[in-house]
Protein backbone atom coordinates (compact mmCIF):
# COMPACT_ATOMS: atom_id res chain seq x y z
CA UNK A 1 0.00 0.00 0.00
CA UNK A 2 0.96 3.11 -0.99
CA UNK A 3 0.01 6.48 1.27
CA UNK A 4 0.37 10.15 0.34
CA UNK A 5 -0.27 12.52 2.89
CA UNK A 6 -0.80 15.91 1.55
CA UNK A 7 -0.09 18.15 4.94
CA UNK A 8 1.17 21.41 6.14
CA UNK A 9 3.11 19.41 8.86
CA UNK A 10 5.23 16.44 6.99
CA UNK A 11 7.55 15.77 9.72
CA UNK A 12 4.47 15.03 12.60
CA UNK A 13 3.66 12.40 9.29
CA UNK A 14 6.94 10.86 8.98
CA UNK A 15 7.92 10.67 12.50
CA UNK A 16 5.09 8.49 13.32
CA UNK A 17 5.22 6.68 10.44
CA UNK A 18 8.75 5.15 10.91
CA UNK A 19 7.97 4.31 14.26
CA UNK A 20 6.77 0.64 15.39
CA UNK A 21 5.26 -1.65 13.15
CA UNK A 22 4.82 0.79 10.54
CA UNK A 23 8.61 1.80 10.71
CA UNK A 24 8.93 -2.18 9.88
CA UNK A 25 6.34 -2.94 7.70
CA UNK A 26 7.91 0.77 5.07
CA UNK A 27 11.39 -1.19 5.79
CA UNK A 28 10.12 -3.95 4.56
CA UNK A 29 8.94 -2.18 1.59
CA UNK A 30 5.08 -3.60 2.63
CA UNK A 31 3.80 -0.43 2.73
CA UNK A 32 5.33 3.54 2.30
CA UNK A 33 4.59 6.54 3.28
CA UNK A 34 5.11 9.48 1.46
CA UNK A 35 4.13 13.23 3.00
CA UNK A 36 3.79 15.99 0.22
CA UNK A 37 4.30 19.23 1.91
CA UNK A 38 0.94 21.99 1.02
CA UNK A 39 2.91 24.45 0.56
CA UNK A 40 5.15 23.70 -1.77
CA UNK A 41 2.57 24.64 -4.14
CA UNK A 42 1.48 28.14 -2.84
CA UNK A 43 0.78 30.72 -5.66
CA UNK A 44 2.14 33.02 -3.75
CA UNK A 45 5.70 34.31 -3.38
CA UNK A 46 5.42 34.35 0.80
CA UNK A 47 4.46 30.65 0.29
CA UNK A 48 1.39 31.47 1.79
CA UNK A 49 -1.51 28.52 1.55
CA UNK A 50 -4.58 30.48 3.09
CA UNK A 51 -6.72 33.49 3.49
CA UNK A 52 -9.54 35.04 4.89
CA UNK A 53 -13.26 33.93 4.60
CA UNK A 54 -15.40 35.43 2.24
CA UNK A 55 -18.45 36.49 4.06
CA UNK A 56 -16.19 37.37 7.22
CA UNK A 57 -15.86 35.42 10.69
CA UNK A 58 -12.98 34.25 12.54
CA UNK A 59 -9.88 32.45 11.32
CA UNK A 60 -8.40 31.13 8.11
CA UNK A 61 -9.14 28.93 5.20
CA UNK A 62 -6.66 26.86 2.89
CA UNK A 63 -6.91 28.33 -0.46
CA UNK A 64 -7.98 25.88 -3.03
CA UNK A 65 -5.35 26.31 -5.74
CA UNK A 66 -2.40 24.85 -3.70
CA UNK A 67 -4.59 22.07 -2.39
CA UNK A 68 -5.93 21.07 -6.00
CA UNK A 69 -1.87 21.29 -7.28
CA UNK A 70 -0.37 19.16 -4.45
CA UNK A 71 -3.48 16.09 -5.19
CA UNK A 72 -2.73 16.82 -8.98
CA UNK A 73 0.98 16.18 -8.20
CA UNK A 74 0.25 12.84 -6.53
CA UNK A 75 -2.58 11.49 -8.74
CA UNK A 76 -0.71 12.10 -12.06
CA UNK A 77 1.90 9.46 -11.10
CA UNK A 78 -0.76 6.90 -9.53
CA UNK A 79 -1.77 3.85 -11.86
CA UNK A 80 -5.63 4.58 -11.81
CA UNK A 81 -7.43 8.04 -10.55
CA UNK A 82 -6.93 7.40 -6.32
CA UNK A 83 -9.52 7.91 -3.79
CA UNK A 84 -8.46 10.79 -2.30
CA UNK A 85 -9.91 11.26 1.34
CA UNK A 86 -10.50 13.84 3.80
CA UNK A 87 -10.28 14.07 7.26
CA UNK A 88 -12.45 16.09 8.59
CA UNK A 89 -14.87 15.88 11.51
CA UNK A 90 -17.69 16.12 9.21
CA UNK A 91 -16.85 12.69 7.79
CA UNK A 92 -18.18 9.17 8.05
CA UNK A 93 -17.25 7.79 11.06
CA UNK A 94 -14.56 5.60 10.65
CA UNK A 95 -14.80 1.47 11.21
CA UNK A 96 -13.43 -1.90 10.98
CA UNK A 97 -15.56 -2.33 7.50
CA UNK A 98 -14.45 1.02 5.82
CA UNK A 99 -11.12 -0.06 7.31
CA UNK A 100 -10.80 -3.35 4.95
CA UNK A 101 -12.33 -1.56 2.32
CA UNK A 102 -9.18 0.86 1.99
CA UNK A 103 -7.16 -1.68 2.61
CA UNK A 104 -8.22 -2.95 -1.43
CA UNK A 105 -6.68 -0.25 -3.03
CA UNK A 106 -3.46 0.00 -3.89
CA UNK A 107 -2.92 3.67 -3.37
CA UNK A 108 -4.40 6.03 -0.98
CA UNK A 109 -4.58 9.92 -0.97
CA UNK A 110 -4.93 11.68 2.67
CA UNK A 111 -5.81 15.18 3.28
CA UNK A 112 -5.09 16.53 6.00
CA UNK A 113 -7.08 20.30 6.77
CA UNK A 114 -5.95 22.87 9.11
CA UNK A 115 -7.20 26.69 10.10
CA UNK A 116 -11.27 26.46 9.90
CA UNK A 117 -11.02 24.48 7.07
CA UNK A 118 -10.35 24.16 3.07
CA UNK A 119 -11.79 26.41 0.10
CA UNK A 120 -15.25 24.17 -0.36
CA UNK A 121 -14.51 24.05 -4.53
CA UNK A 122 -11.52 21.81 -3.95
CA UNK A 123 -13.30 19.41 -1.91
CA UNK A 124 -16.02 19.23 -4.73
CA UNK A 125 -13.25 18.71 -7.43
CA UNK A 126 -11.12 16.33 -5.79
CA UNK A 127 -12.40 15.04 -2.54
CA UNK A 128 -13.71 11.26 -3.56
CA UNK A 129 -14.21 10.06 0.47
CA UNK A 130 -15.02 12.43 3.52
CA UNK A 131 -13.67 10.28 6.73
CA UNK A 132 -13.75 11.28 10.91
CA UNK A 133 -12.27 9.26 13.00
CA UNK A 134 -14.87 10.02 15.88
CA UNK A 135 -16.86 12.63 17.28
CA UNK A 136 -14.33 15.42 18.33
CA UNK A 137 -12.34 18.33 17.05
CA UNK A 138 -8.38 18.14 16.38
CA UNK A 139 -6.19 21.21 15.65
CA UNK A 140 -5.56 19.42 12.32
CA UNK A 141 -6.55 16.16 9.83
CA UNK A 142 -2.96 14.68 10.74
CA UNK A 143 -3.77 12.76 13.77
CA UNK A 144 -6.60 11.54 11.67
CA UNK A 145 -4.60 10.48 8.55
CA UNK A 146 -2.07 8.37 11.01
CA UNK A 147 -5.58 6.61 12.87
CA UNK A 148 -6.79 5.45 9.32
CA UNK A 149 -3.03 4.41 7.88
CA UNK A 150 -2.42 2.73 11.29
CA UNK A 151 -5.76 0.66 10.56
CA UNK A 152 -5.72 -0.10 7.61
CA UNK A 153 -1.81 -1.51 7.36
CA UNK A 154 -3.36 -4.25 9.30
CA UNK A 155 -4.73 -5.54 6.62
CA UNK A 156 -2.31 -5.10 3.91
CA UNK A 157 -0.28 -8.45 3.36
CA UNK A 158 3.11 -9.05 5.51
CA UNK A 159 2.67 -5.77 7.64
CA UNK A 160 1.85 -8.17 10.82
CA UNK A 161 3.29 -11.28 11.82
CA UNK A 162 1.77 -14.63 12.31
CA UNK A 163 1.65 -13.94 15.95
CA UNK A 164 -0.27 -10.69 15.43
CA UNK A 165 -2.25 -11.60 12.93
CA UNK A 166 -5.41 -9.54 12.05
CA UNK A 167 -7.12 -12.66 11.29
CA UNK A 168 -8.62 -13.85 14.73
CA UNK A 169 -9.72 -10.20 16.15
CA UNK A 170 -12.16 -8.78 18.46
CA UNK A 171 -14.56 -6.45 16.15
CA UNK A 172 -14.86 -9.45 13.43
CA UNK A 173 -18.14 -10.61 15.08
CA UNK A 174 -18.90 -6.83 16.13
CA UNK A 175 -18.23 -8.26 19.52
CA UNK A 176 -15.59 -7.01 22.65
CA UNK A 177 -13.03 -8.79 23.08
CA UNK A 178 -13.22 -11.58 25.55
CA UNK A 179 -10.54 -11.13 28.68
CA UNK A 180 -6.80 -12.00 28.48
CA UNK A 181 -4.63 -13.70 31.52
CA UNK A 182 -1.14 -14.89 32.07
CA UNK A 183 1.26 -16.09 34.66
CA UNK A 184 0.95 -15.75 37.31
CA UNK A 185 -2.06 -17.71 38.08
CA UNK A 186 -2.69 -16.02 41.42
CA UNK A 187 -2.22 -12.59 40.94
CA UNK A 188 -3.36 -9.88 44.35
CA UNK A 189 -5.98 -12.87 45.36
CA UNK A 190 -7.25 -12.75 42.14
CA UNK A 191 -6.97 -16.74 40.59
CA UNK A 192 -7.47 -17.13 36.56
CA UNK A 193 -10.85 -18.70 35.32
CA UNK A 194 -10.74 -22.02 36.29
CA UNK A 195 -11.87 -23.07 32.50
CA UNK A 196 -8.21 -21.73 30.88
CA UNK A 197 -5.90 -24.08 32.83
CA UNK A 198 -8.63 -27.34 31.61
CA UNK A 199 -7.10 -27.75 28.38
CA UNK A 200 -10.60 -28.34 26.80
CA UNK A 201 -10.28 -26.08 23.76
CA UNK A 202 -13.90 -26.40 22.86
CA UNK A 203 -15.02 -25.08 26.28
CA UNK A 204 -12.37 -22.55 25.99
CA UNK A 205 -13.96 -20.93 23.41
CA UNK A 206 -16.93 -21.51 24.12
CA UNK A 207 -16.04 -19.27 27.86
CA UNK A 208 -14.68 -17.10 25.18
CA UNK A 209 -17.71 -16.21 23.23
CA UNK A 210 -19.76 -15.78 26.63
CA UNK A 211 -17.36 -13.17 27.77
CA UNK A 212 -17.42 -11.40 24.70
CA UNK A 213 -21.30 -11.08 24.33
CA UNK A 214 -21.29 -10.12 28.55
CA UNK A 215 -18.86 -7.57 27.97
CA UNK A 216 -20.70 -6.12 25.10
CA UNK A 217 -23.86 -6.22 26.10
CA UNK A 218 -22.49 -4.61 28.93
CA UNK A 219 -20.10 -1.97 27.70
CA UNK A 220 -21.46 -1.56 24.11
CA UNK A 221 -24.67 -2.32 23.80
CA UNK A 222 -25.35 -0.62 20.60
CA UNK A 223 -22.80 -2.84 18.95
CA UNK A 224 -25.18 -5.71 19.84
CA UNK A 225 -27.64 -5.15 17.42
CA UNK A 226 -25.12 -5.21 14.38
CA UNK A 227 -23.42 -8.74 15.67
CA UNK A 228 -24.67 -11.39 13.96
CA UNK A 229 -24.24 -15.21 14.29
CA UNK A 230 -22.69 -16.87 11.35
CA UNK A 231 -24.13 -19.92 10.89
CA UNK A 232 -22.57 -21.73 7.57
CA UNK A 233 -24.93 -24.48 5.79
CA UNK A 234 -23.17 -27.17 2.91
CA UNK A 235 -24.81 -29.58 1.16
CA UNK A 236 -23.67 -31.65 -1.28
CA UNK A 237 -20.14 -33.93 -2.24
CA UNK A 238 -18.09 -31.01 -4.30
CA UNK A 239 -16.20 -28.14 -2.69
CA UNK A 240 -18.98 -26.55 -0.60
CA UNK A 241 -17.37 -28.05 2.70
CA UNK A 242 -14.41 -26.76 2.09
CA UNK A 243 -15.34 -23.69 1.15
CA UNK A 244 -18.02 -23.09 4.00
CA UNK A 245 -15.35 -23.70 6.36
CA UNK A 246 -12.79 -20.83 4.66
CA UNK A 247 -15.58 -18.24 4.41
CA UNK A 248 -16.93 -18.90 7.76
CA UNK A 249 -13.62 -18.34 8.88
CA UNK A 250 -12.84 -15.10 7.56
CA UNK A 251 -16.31 -13.50 8.56
CA UNK A 252 -16.76 -14.60 12.45
CA UNK A 253 -14.48 -16.44 14.73
CA UNK A 254 -17.54 -18.00 16.34
CA UNK A 255 -19.28 -19.14 13.63
CA UNK A 256 -20.61 -22.52 13.30
CA UNK A 257 -20.48 -24.89 10.47
CA UNK A 258 -23.08 -27.00 9.92
CA UNK A 259 -23.47 -30.97 7.35
CA UNK A 260 -26.42 -30.87 5.86
CA UNK A 261 -25.63 -34.37 4.09
CA UNK A 262 -26.28 -35.26 7.71
CA UNK A 263 -29.75 -36.47 8.05
CA UNK A 264 -30.11 -35.72 11.22
CA UNK A 265 -29.62 -32.00 10.44
CA UNK A 266 -32.20 -31.95 7.51
CA UNK A 267 -34.90 -33.52 9.93
CA UNK A 268 -34.35 -31.12 12.77
CA UNK A 269 -36.72 -27.88 12.77
CA UNK A 270 -34.47 -25.12 12.86
CA UNK A 271 -35.37 -21.84 14.00
CA UNK A 272 -33.47 -18.53 12.88
CA UNK A 273 -33.26 -15.04 14.51
CA UNK A 274 -32.59 -11.75 13.46
CA UNK A 275 -29.14 -11.99 14.28
CA UNK A 276 -28.22 -15.08 12.56
CA UNK A 277 -26.48 -14.59 9.10
CA UNK A 278 -27.21 -17.42 7.20
CA UNK A 279 -24.35 -18.77 4.70
CA UNK A 280 -25.81 -21.84 2.16
CA UNK A 281 -22.89 -23.62 0.05
CA UNK A 282 -24.95 -25.46 -2.43
CA UNK A 283 -23.07 -27.97 -4.91
CA UNK A 284 -26.47 -29.02 -5.58
CA UNK A 285 -30.20 -28.80 -4.62
CA UNK A 286 -32.79 -31.24 -4.43
CA UNK A 287 -36.55 -31.98 -2.98
CA UNK A 288 -34.85 -33.49 -0.04
CA UNK A 289 -33.34 -30.05 1.06
CA UNK A 290 -36.07 -28.43 0.29
CA UNK A 291 -38.03 -30.03 2.60
CA UNK A 292 -36.17 -28.82 5.78
CA UNK A 293 -38.07 -27.05 7.90
CA UNK A 294 -36.18 -23.45 8.62
CA UNK A 295 -38.39 -21.23 10.47
CA UNK A 296 -36.86 -17.52 9.63
CA UNK A 297 -37.76 -14.07 11.38
CA UNK A 298 -36.32 -11.90 8.32
CA UNK A 299 -33.04 -13.92 8.60
CA UNK A 300 -30.77 -12.62 6.61
CA UNK A 301 -28.68 -15.06 4.49
CA UNK A 302 -26.23 -15.63 1.41
CA UNK A 303 -26.38 -18.12 -1.32
CA UNK A 304 -23.12 -19.83 -2.15
CA UNK A 305 -24.45 -21.73 -5.53
CA UNK A 306 -22.43 -23.82 -7.65
CA UNK A 307 -22.56 -22.93 -11.22
CA UNK A 308 -23.93 -26.24 -12.26
CA UNK A 309 -26.91 -25.60 -10.40
CA UNK A 310 -30.05 -25.40 -13.41
CA UNK A 311 -31.84 -21.54 -12.53
CA UNK A 312 -34.59 -23.95 -12.12
CA UNK A 313 -33.32 -24.94 -9.28
CA UNK A 314 -32.38 -22.27 -7.82
CA UNK A 315 -35.75 -20.95 -7.97
CA UNK A 316 -36.95 -23.82 -5.70
CA UNK A 317 -34.45 -22.54 -3.50
CA UNK A 318 -34.89 -18.85 -3.55
CA UNK A 319 -39.16 -19.87 -3.35
CA UNK A 320 -38.70 -22.16 -0.23
CA UNK A 321 -36.50 -19.81 1.53
CA UNK A 322 -38.65 -16.81 1.02
CA UNK A 323 -41.37 -18.69 2.43
CA UNK A 324 -39.49 -19.55 5.74
CA UNK A 325 -39.18 -15.93 6.44
CA UNK A 326 -35.39 -15.97 5.27
CA UNK A 327 -33.81 -12.72 3.48
CA UNK A 328 -31.67 -13.46 0.77
CA UNK A 329 -29.57 -10.63 0.64
CA UNK A 330 -26.53 -11.74 -2.25
CA UNK A 331 -25.74 -14.64 -4.10
CA UNK A 332 -22.37 -16.09 -5.43
CA UNK A 333 -20.51 -18.46 -7.48
CA UNK A 334 -18.88 -21.21 -5.31
CA UNK A 335 -16.16 -21.50 -7.72
CA UNK A 336 -15.30 -18.06 -7.85
CA UNK A 337 -14.42 -18.63 -4.00
CA UNK A 338 -11.07 -19.68 -4.14
CA UNK A 339 -7.69 -18.31 -2.98
CA UNK A 340 -7.22 -15.84 -0.17
CA UNK A 341 -8.01 -12.87 -2.25
CA UNK A 342 -11.62 -13.80 -3.03
CA UNK A 343 -12.79 -15.36 0.13
CA UNK A 344 -11.46 -11.33 1.66
CA UNK A 345 -13.59 -9.79 -1.12
CA UNK A 346 -16.56 -12.06 -0.65
CA UNK A 347 -16.85 -11.69 3.14
CA UNK A 348 -16.60 -7.62 3.07
CA UNK A 349 -19.24 -7.91 0.29
CA UNK A 350 -21.54 -9.90 2.58
CA UNK A 351 -20.72 -7.36 6.06
CA UNK A 352 -21.37 -4.93 3.73
CA UNK A 353 -24.95 -6.02 3.01
CA UNK A 354 -25.76 -7.04 6.18
CA UNK A 355 -24.80 -3.96 7.75
CA UNK A 356 -27.08 -2.29 4.88
CA UNK A 357 -29.96 -3.56 7.18
C1 LIG B 1 -11.40 20.05 8.39
C2 LIG B 1 -10.52 15.58 11.57
C3 LIG B 1 -10.30 19.66 9.13
C4 LIG B 1 -12.41 20.73 8.97
C5 LIG B 1 -9.90 16.80 11.44
C6 LIG B 1 -11.22 20.69 11.05
C7 LIG B 1 -11.16 16.16 13.77
C8 LIG B 1 -11.16 15.25 12.75
C9 LIG B 1 -10.20 20.00 10.47
C10 LIG B 1 -12.33 21.07 10.31
C11 LIG B 1 -9.94 17.67 12.49
C12 LIG B 1 -11.86 13.94 12.92
C13 LIG B 1 -9.03 19.58 11.26
N1 LIG B 1 -10.55 17.33 13.63
N2 LIG B 1 -12.74 13.81 13.89
N3 LIG B 1 -9.40 18.92 12.46
O1 LIG B 1 -11.61 13.02 12.15
O2 LIG B 1 -13.36 21.72 10.90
Amino acid sequence: MKYHVLTLFPDMIRQAAETSILGRAAKNGFISVETVNIRDFSANKHNRVDDYPYGGGAGMVMEAEPVYRAIESVAQNCSKRPRVIYLTPQGRVLNQTMVEEFAMEEELVLLCGHYEGIDERVLEESVTDYVSIGDYVLTGGELGAMVLIDAVSRFVPGVLSNEESSQFESLQDNLLEYPHYTRPEVWHDRCVPEVLLSGDHKKIEAWRREKSLERTEERRPDLLKKSYQVRSLYYGQGDSAECAEALTRVLSRYGELMDFNRKKLRKTRWSFGKNDLLLFFMDDIDEEFCQVFMNGRKTPACLILSREISSEKKALLTDMLDKQKIRVLDCMDLEELQGEEALKRAGIQIRQKVLEL
